[in-house]
């Protein structure tokens, strides 16, 4: 059984987990009307992404005994300044959410909630490839900076990048 401030704390995840889907769908859809298609796929993807992220944690919530709450969203950005402002919105991004799924644990632990603490165990890996992976995206943009050609090639590879929690094996 879930205390009552572990299950808000997970309802509070689950806010934040549906906020980034929205986020990310809002910025694939910049990206497509941009004319990005593979820049935007990879949006669309972690979108989906994020909300089995919320779904994940509903479950469990709900499992043990709690009641997941389905939360009210605000609008997200509908315009980015520019991929890099994009990547470099999502890299902030996670790691603020990496510091909330933290506070998370350490409430896990104070209230000897060693269930849940396990359970999140999950979303700590998960973050640290998030974080891996815009970082690596902001340095590959460094790279190509001005140049049209590498862009083009940075948009089509990223048609075929999987997220990192989704698609076979993951990870990437
Ligand atoms: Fe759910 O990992 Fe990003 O936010």
């Amino acid at each position: 059984m879930l205390s009552k401030k572990v299950e808000a704390a997970l309802n509070a995840q689950i806010e934040t987990e549906a906020m980034s889907s929205q986020i990310y769908l809002a910025m694939a859809s910049w990206a497509e009307v941009q004319g990005l298609g593979g820049i935007a796929a990879f949006l669309y993807r972690h979108s989906d992404e994020e909300r089995v992220h919320a779904l994940k944690l509903m479950k469990f919530v709900n499992e043990r005994g709690g009641h997941a709450v389905v939360p009210a969203l605000k609008q997200p950005a509908k315009d980015c300044k520019s991929i890099m402002d994009v990547f470099q919105t999502i890299f902030q991004h996670e790691t603020k959410v990496t510091g909330e799924i933290n506070k998370v644990v350490d409430l896990c632990l104070k209230e000897k909630d060693y269930t849940t603490h396990n359970f999140m165990q999950w979303y700590v890996s998960e973050q640290i490839e998030e974080e891996r992976l815009a970082r690596t995206l902001i340095d590959k943009l460094n790279l190509i900076g001005g140049d049209k050609g590498g862009l083009y090639l940075f948009d089509r590879d990223l048609q075929s990048v999987t997220g990192t929690s989704g698609g076979e094996g993951g990870g990437h």
